[in-house]
């Protein structure tokens, strides 16, 4: 398999929080003091950054398992745990990211130095220090951190050319490359000979611009004949689109016309390409037969309004005029885009304080009940100490979720889902009219979730 990836599949784990610390103050004569414990250190995050110098996904098919550290737990004498640094993946730029799952596209990573945060690391864990108040003078719990994203993308490299050369195998289209620029992709007179794109660098004149050839490309391409359509996605950002007709092919049934429509077929079955500028070049002139058929079809493709160049890649004659037409397109595309100012922004995936939760009964006695704060809460709460419980209780009724359960028709001893319906956290309720006095009362049991 050659060494060129262009798609993986990348596991990201962000850092989980760090719990936070529940610690009472002590000194020689001053055996109870105040809560003292810290909170825990937030989870790194995961980003990936387009970056100059990174021209392939290899690196990720390689080690594609990458980790954020975790939060640091709280500690004693109000420390708070170290957080999480954060780990930045480079990427080339043209860089798409989908969730591997859905399929959805997450971001289009375009322009060096911008940033997309993947996975973000959970919070860390407030301390007992943090969890005081008046009500609650020494609380005995400390919340846990909360979980790093963790998730599945999947990373495709789009490469960024602006001129796109499409032809049948063996027309020349890695020939012309070559001619026009220092890459030095591989030539053969067989066809697929060219597996995957070749990219050169074209300087003509004052412009330099991006060549790419579109390997394997032939009629039922849709349907994944040849290589498919598969790599198209790597022209879908080019500025032209340039058939290279060979004119010296002895296959019977081809001619540069019937050549040319059955290309432009498969870019229609591919869609999104219609709005490109085409050119056309009319290859291996230096063969006498290839001259006499290219001057034949020459009038012919100009009747479709195209710019026909008569060339050899393999003489270099034409290539000049090629090169200059090629650049006069590019330059007048960039000129009508708004100038791409590279988007340096960090595009949080989630934001935390969204306020709002919903209650949904499933049956007279299964209530679920969904929101992001309710169901952080959760994954903070140690439910081995009931003190803890009894706290995650008072924020639930204080968010006014007990008055939603009553109001949605739950009774005492209903099941109540906090959560998905698979893998919520379950429990039996037991409405209190006054949670603020148990909230008050001693430590210990608390008797509203059990
Ligand atoms: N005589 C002549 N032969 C050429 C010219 N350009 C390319 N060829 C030959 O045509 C054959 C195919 O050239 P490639 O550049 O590999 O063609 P390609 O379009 O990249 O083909 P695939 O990679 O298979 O899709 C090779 O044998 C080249 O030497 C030309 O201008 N004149
Ligand atoms: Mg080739």
């Amino acid at each position: 398999m050659a060494e060129f990836v262009d798609q993986v599949v990348l596991y990201i784990k962000a850092g989980d929080g760090g719990h936070g610390c529940a610690s009472i103050h002590r000194e020689k004569f001053k055996p109870l003091g105040g809560p003292d414990g810290g909170n825990g250190g937030r989870g790194g995050d995961v980003l990936l950054e387009v970056d100059a110098n990174t021209s392939t996904l290899l690196d990720y098919h390689h080690r594609p398992h990458r980790k954020a550290p975790n939060g640091k737990q709280g500690a004693g004498s109000n420390r708070d745990g170290a957080n999480g640094e954060d780990v930045v993946l480079k990427v080339p730029n043209g860089t798409v990211v989908k969730d591997a799952r859905t399929g959805e596209v997450l971001i289009d990573l375009v322009g060096v130095g911008t940033r997309y945060v993947v996975a973000q690391g959970g919070h860390g864990g407030l301390g007992n220090a943090a969890l005081a108040s008046t009500k609650r003078k020494a609380p005995g719990f400390a919340l846990l951190g909360e979980p790093g994203d963790e998730l599945e993308v999947i990373l495709e490299l789009k490469t960024v050319a602006d001129v796109a050369l499409v032809g049948f195998p063996n027309a020349g289209k890695s020939s012309l490359i070559a001619a026009l620029s220092a890459a030095r992709p591989k030539i053969a007179d067989y066809p697929f000979t060219t597996l995957v794109p070749n990219l050169g660098v074209v300087t003509a004149g004052e412009t330099v611009f991006t060549v790419a050839d579109v390997p394997g490309l032939i009629p039922g391409a849709s349907e994944g004949r040849g290589l498919g359509h598969e790599f198209l996605r790597h022209v879908e950002r080019c500025s032209t689109i340039v058939h290279v007709l060979d004119c010296a092919t002895i296959e019977p049934g081809r001619d540069p016309l019937s050549d040319y429509e059955a290309i432009e077929a498969e870019l229609a079955a591919y869609g999104e390409l219609d709005d490109r500028p085409r050119l056309v070049v009319l290859n291996k002139a230096d063969v006498p037969d290839a001259r006499e058929l290219a001057d034949m079809v020459r009038p012919m493709l100009e009747e479709k309004d195209l710019r026909v160049f008569t060339i050899s890649a393999a003489t270099h004659e034409g290539l000049r005029e090629l090169s200059f037409a090629m650049a006069e397109m590019v330059t007048a595309d960039r000129a009508s885009r708004p100038v791409e100012e590279p988007t340096r922004l960090v595009i949080r995936p989630r934001q935390y304080g969204d306020t709002g939760f919903e209650v949904r009964r499933i049956d007279d006695d299964t209530f679920q009940v969904t929101g992001e704060k309710p169901e952080r809460w959760i994954r903070q709460t140690d439910f081995s100490n009931d003190e803890a419980v009894g706290y995650l209780a008072d924020r639930l009724e204080r968010l006014g979720i007990e008055k939603a359960l009553s109001e949605a028709g739950a009774r005492d001893g209903a099941e109540v889902i906090i959560g998905p319906m698979e893998g919520g956290y379950v429990f039996d309720w037991h409405p209190t009219l006054d949670a603020a006095a148990v909230a008050q009362g001693p430590r210990g049991t608390d008797d509203r979730l059990g």
